[in-house]
């Protein structure tokens, strides 16, 4: 069992919520993420942050010390722990229940250690061969979200020029990605998988991705969306004059997304801003029971 005696797995975590769709709220300790870099570096900052999304009724808190914006370049290991380790404790000891977002199994170790109940990896394991062993030895909850490199190199590698182009592509890279991460070890029942928007993505891409949720989510395993605040909403919202609109200003149509996809099946969503996110997947929650 993980901190306050919660089961952390993912279906522990669903019956926890009443069966409906997971917040998950985002605590970036960086100085450098595209949407919050910074605001949140100290560590007291970064765990009052967290505890003020717990209060708006985060389900889960997600910490990461890595900024995994296009383009942005490595953090060495020795400073993502510095960042993260005294967040995640501090968060864990207040009863939050807290993943790890990096994809290096040396922090995702240390994280459990200091009380993370889950490990959330952008690469699905790629980025660090050793990622897979630790967590299926570890036992824990393990989030693989759809990746194809590192964010240096990753605008390049949103190419989809195959028979049923980025659904079918994510799809089938995410279930080569579950075989392996089986093979590993890690056991059904604790794996949740992601289609990663604007990882080697473009607008066009993560749009296809959402509207085909359900080949993702037909791969038989909870989902996990993360839309919040990313670039194509910036060219949704565009003024007049083209210009993107400010990540800031971006949480309304997050907060209609995370609805969106709990309706269509979603088991969390990752967000910045948590209480209106709260209130969206409250409403998919009663508009389905009515139907049930
Ligand atoms: N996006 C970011 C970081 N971590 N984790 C998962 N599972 N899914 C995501 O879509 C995801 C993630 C990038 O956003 P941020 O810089 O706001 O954290």
């Amino acid at each position: 069992m993980g901190p306050g005696d919660v089961d952390p797995s993912p279906r522990g975590l669903t019956e926890r919520a009443g069966g409906r769709c997971l917040v998950m709220g985002v605590v970036n300790v960086t100085p450098d993420s595209f949407s919050d870099g910074g605001e949140w570096f100290q560590p007291d900052e970064a765990v009052a942050h967290g505890l003020d999304l717990l209060a708006q009724g985060a389900d889960l808190i997600d910490v990461g010390g890595e900024s995994t914006r296009p383009g942005a370049q490595r953090v060495p290991v020795v400073e993502e722990l510095r960042r993260v380790l005294p967040v995640i404790r501090a968060l864990a000891s207040a009863g939050a229940v807290v993943s790890a977002d990096t994809t290096r199994a040396e922090v995702a170790e240390q994280a459990l250690d200091a009380g993370a109940a889950l490990v959330n990896d952008v690469s699905g394991g790629l980025a660090d061969p050793a990622m897979a062993g630790l967590v299926a030895a570890a036992g824990v909850p393990y989030v693989a979200m759809h990746w194809r490199g590192q964010s240096a190199s990753m605008d390049e590698l949103a190419r989809y020029d195959g028979p049923g182009g980025v659904v079918a592509a994510v799809r089938d890279e995410l279930r080569q990605r579950v075989d392996v991460l089986l093979e590993a070890g890690i056991v059904p029942e604790r794996l949740v998988l992601d289609p990663g928007l604007g990882f080697a993505k473009n607008g066009d891409h993560n749009w296809s991705v959402l509207q085909g949720l359900g080949e993702v989510l037909a791969l038989g395993y909870p989902v996990l969306v993360g839309a919040s605040r990313k670039r194509f909403l910036g060219h949704l919202l565009a003024g007049p004059d083209g210009e993107p609109g400010p990540a800031s200003q971006r949480d309304a149509a997050t907060a209609a997304i995370s609805a969106l996809a709990a309706a269509a099946g979603a088991w969390c969503v990752r967000v910045h801003e948590v209480g209106p996110t709260v209130d969206a997947v409250r409403v998919a929650h009663a508009w389905q029971r009515a139907g049930a």
